[in-house]
């Protein structure tokens, strides 16, 4: 049963899925290694899902389509929305920031899995139906062909962003600091967890991210929220309201638990 315009756009989605995750695993996840050991937990399951991809891609490209297979194109729709549910966290934060370098990962891969979805729904139902017969419409085609350069558009931009951003903005120097020191942000990690001011002191912090992805200065109780990209340097300018303790940390998902937080002791 010849293969139709959605079955053909499906097995070329899952390919550059394959090509994704080997991007995935080259670019973010090896480099890190060196400064994040502990980003070696993720390895085997990068390793595990290019590997059903590789063999989800070979199979929806060079097994025979027939009628009785037709599960199969709903069936390999799990492993992407699997990986999708299981980053759910980290989604948000980086769809909107186009200049952290999770952005060139979970942006094609969203589209990705949207493609899929939208294609797997269609090649089931022509493969049940008895492959080419139910043709698609020339808007379907379009419709699709679009989808996929945007795809290609944004990881391209992406990937231009996170090269070539990362200017550091967004500090919040609201006063002039009375005196000023560094924090820096390495392996998920503030390296220091504890400061001490004055109650009438306006604290300038150098807040320094070492690592290849974003992170973030927040102190809630002051209403500091600030971003901090990549390789970069943010100032901020702590001024406290009364004495006490304040917290700060960082609100990327799973960074406070892992070492991104510490005090303030305001006297
Ligand atoms: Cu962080």
């Amino acid at each position: 049963m010849p293969r139709t315009f959605a079955m053909r756009v499906y097995a070329a989605t899952y390919w550059f899925l394959a090509i994704l995750f080997v991007y995935i695993l080259v670019v973010l996840i090896l480099p890190m290694l060196a400064t994040s050991p502990e980003m070696g937990a993720f390895l085997p399951v990068v390793v595990v899902f290019l590997g059903v991809f590789v063999a989800g891609a070979a199979m929806v490209s060079f097994m025979a389509s027939a009628p009785r297979r037709r599960w199969l194109w709903l069936a390999l729709l799990v492993p992407p929305v699997l990986f999708l549910l299981l980053n759910a966290p980290f989604i948000p934060f980086a769809l909107t920031h186009p200049t952290d370098i999770g952005f060139t990962a979970i942006m094609p891969l969203v589209v990705a899995t949207t493609v899929l979805i939208v294609a797997g729904a269609a090649s089931f139902r022509q493969a049940r139906a008895g492959g080419a017969v139910v043709g698609s419409s020339l808007r379907a085609q379009w419709a699709t062909a679009l989808v996929v350069g945007a795809t290609l558009g944004a990881f391209t931009t992406g990937l231009v962003a996170a090269k070539g951003g990362g200017s550091a903005s967004g500090g919040t120097l609201a006063a002039a600091p009375t005196t000023s020191t560094s924090l820096v942000a390495e392996g998920t990690k503030y390296l220091t967890s504890s400061y001490s001011m004055t109650a009438t002191g306006v604290l300038g912090l150098f807040v320094e991210n070492k690592d290849s992805f974003a992170h973030s200065f927040d102190i809630d109780s002051l209403n500091i929220h600030v971003s901090v990209p990549a390789n970069t340097t943010v100032a901020v300018a702590i001024k406290p309201t009364t004495t006490g303790t304040l917290e700060f940390y960082c609100a990327l998902p799973g960074h406070k638990v892992a070492g991104m937080v510490g005090t303030i002791v305001v006297q």
